[in-house]
């Protein structure tokens, strides 16, 4: 019997809602007035535009693309990781079943440890079990949150997203930057990949005691786990630190906090992190730009709505057992309604998610008989193919965000407002890799040019008027 929680709106983002409806009709006169008086010209013009010049060439790229959010548009260089439209994510060269099978394991466990992870990224090498004895080491030592981080976490109100929670908590762990002080200093530029380097090993060991006190003050009454991160290994510790005390859940904890890492670079949180940190912010503050990017439905935080979304359709499902013509009919009705389904398309990618396809086989591994596991996999068989009907979207494929809250609900961390705190945790270790590079490398500030929309309209009518001529 299919019988879930209707998601719940937590009370400060009803508040949202009803001050943006409550809000009254606006004064012609004034500001926003004003500027929705202009909209519609507007709008109509940046379409005009884009009609008839989309196809030209603005320096390296079309309007189009200027206009479309630079897909496509070979602009950057990453060393971490590469993404290809098929296959997905390669760290350093390596698949993720690669990395599964060739990344260190911690004992008793079977997938890799993250840990692991940010020494391929960063080295390039597959490390040792030593060198990830040797690692943790170092990650131990620099665990202890400072008391002023606890703090910070403590003042803020218990009802905040656990994701503003979390990009607050990285900035007030930014007192400790060695990278701030050492420049504030004087140190020179050939130096800042190495304070870059001590502020990631600082952020990565003490994340997960800032993530699972976010996750006990909001959702476990502020009961605290102590941290022991001298004996267990990150996830582990993570787990045990949030409440979590299953050695299954241990190791769903390393594929998440592994597979979630990297993604190439032009992605919306690892690019706030490597933009912001071009202006030699340290990385907390990179860190923090990455986390409010991730915190976008449209990207990390799709995960706690595709959760949100299946519980909806059960709840409108009722007790009709679901089948593709039910999901078929409940999927139209969310596009519909303007609304897009979550944990599907892709900016890039043009197949299933790698990420996805091992999820699952964790899924079918560890909890093949769950009737919330068997809904996800129904809603592959149908909602590519309602996507596609539909007829806008380029990938109608799942990405990772459509499998993990099944398997963490499945586990007992059943809270999703949490879940993108989870990838947030992850996410730190690839771009955080990079940013050690990009210091390294002693990459720029970053600059691009932007134009206006009249600008594109002169360049191009002159440019037509000077053929003619
Ligand atoms: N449901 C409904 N419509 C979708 C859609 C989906 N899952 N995916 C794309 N579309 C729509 C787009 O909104 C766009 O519509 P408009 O032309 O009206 O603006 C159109 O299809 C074309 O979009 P696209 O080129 O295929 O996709 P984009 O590169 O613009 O966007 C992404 C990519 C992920 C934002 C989009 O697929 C999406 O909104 N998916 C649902 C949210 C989601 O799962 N995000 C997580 C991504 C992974 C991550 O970062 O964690």
């Amino acid at each position: 019997m299919f019988l879930y929680r209707v998601p719940s709106v937590i009370p400060h983002l009803r508040n949202h809602i009803r001050r943006a409806t409550t809000i009254a009709p606006a004064d012609t006169s004034g500001l926003k007035g004003i500027f929705a008086a202009k909209l519609p010209a507007a709008i109509e013009e940046v379409k005009e535009v884009r009609a008839k010049y989309g196809d030209k060439q603005l320096g390296t790229c079309t309007v189009a693309q200027a206009y479309g959010g630079m897909r496509g548009v070979k602009a950057m260089t990453y060393e971490t990781s590469h993404l290809d439209t098929v296959d997905g994510i390669r760290f350093r060269g390596y698949t993720l079943p690669e990395c599964q099978e060739l990344l260190p394991k911690a004992k008793g466990g079977s997938e890799p440890m993250p840990e692991g992870l940010f020494w391929l990224l960063l080295t390039g090498e597959i490390p040792t079990d030593k060198q990830i004895d040797a690692l943790r080491s170092d990650l131990a030592a620099r665990a202890k949150l400072p008391q002023t981080v606890i703090d910070a976490i403590d003042a803020l109100p218990l009802d905040m997203h656990p994701m503003s929670q979390f990009s607050v908590a990285i900035l007030a762990m930014q007192q400790q930057s060695v990278m701030a002080q050492e420049y504030a200093m004087g140190t020179p530029k050939s130096m800042f990949w190495e304070h870059c380097l001590e502020d990631s090993l600082i952020i990565l060991a003490q994340l997960p005691e800032v993530a699972a006190r976010i996750y006990r003050r909001s959702f476990k009454g502020g009961t605290y786990i102590p941290s022991n991160a001298g004996e267990l290994d990150m996830s582990a510790n993570f787990a045990r630190m949030m409440g979590f005390d299953d050695p299954v859940f241990d190791d769903l904890m390393r594929l998440y906090l592994t597979i979630h890492a990297d993604h190439e670079g032009g992605n919306v949180s690892a690019h706030a992190v490597r933009l912001v940190g071009s202006a030699l912010s340290d990385p907390f503050l990179s860190l923090s730009a990455g986390i409010n990017g991730l915190a976008g439905p449209l990207h990390g935080l799709a995960n706690q709505e595709v959760l949100r979304w299946i519980m909806n359709l059960m709840a409108k499902l009722g007790d009709k057992v679901p089948d593709k013509e039910n999901l078929t009919e409940l999927c139209w009705e969310t596009l519909n309604s303007g609304q897009v389904i979550p944990g599907y398309g892709h900016a890039v990618l043009r197949k299933t998610d790698p990420r996805y396809t091992c999820q699952r086989e964790f899924a079918l591994k560890h909890l093949p008989d769950d009737e919330m596991f068997k809904l996800v996999s129904l809603l592959y068989e149908v909602v590519p193919k309602v996507l596609s009907e539909h007829g806008k979207v380029k990938n109608p494929w799942p990405n990772v965000d459509a499998h993990s809250g099944v398997m963490l609900r499945y586990f007992g961390l059943t809270e999703e407002l949490y879940y993108t705190v989870l990838f947030g945790v992850s996410r730190a270790i690839g771009p955080l890799a990079s940013l050690i590079w990009d210091r390294a490398l002693g990459l720029p500030i970053e600059r691009p040019k932007s134009v206006t929309t009249s600008w594109i309209k002169n360049h191009f009518e002159n440019e037509a008027a000077q053929v003619q001529a």
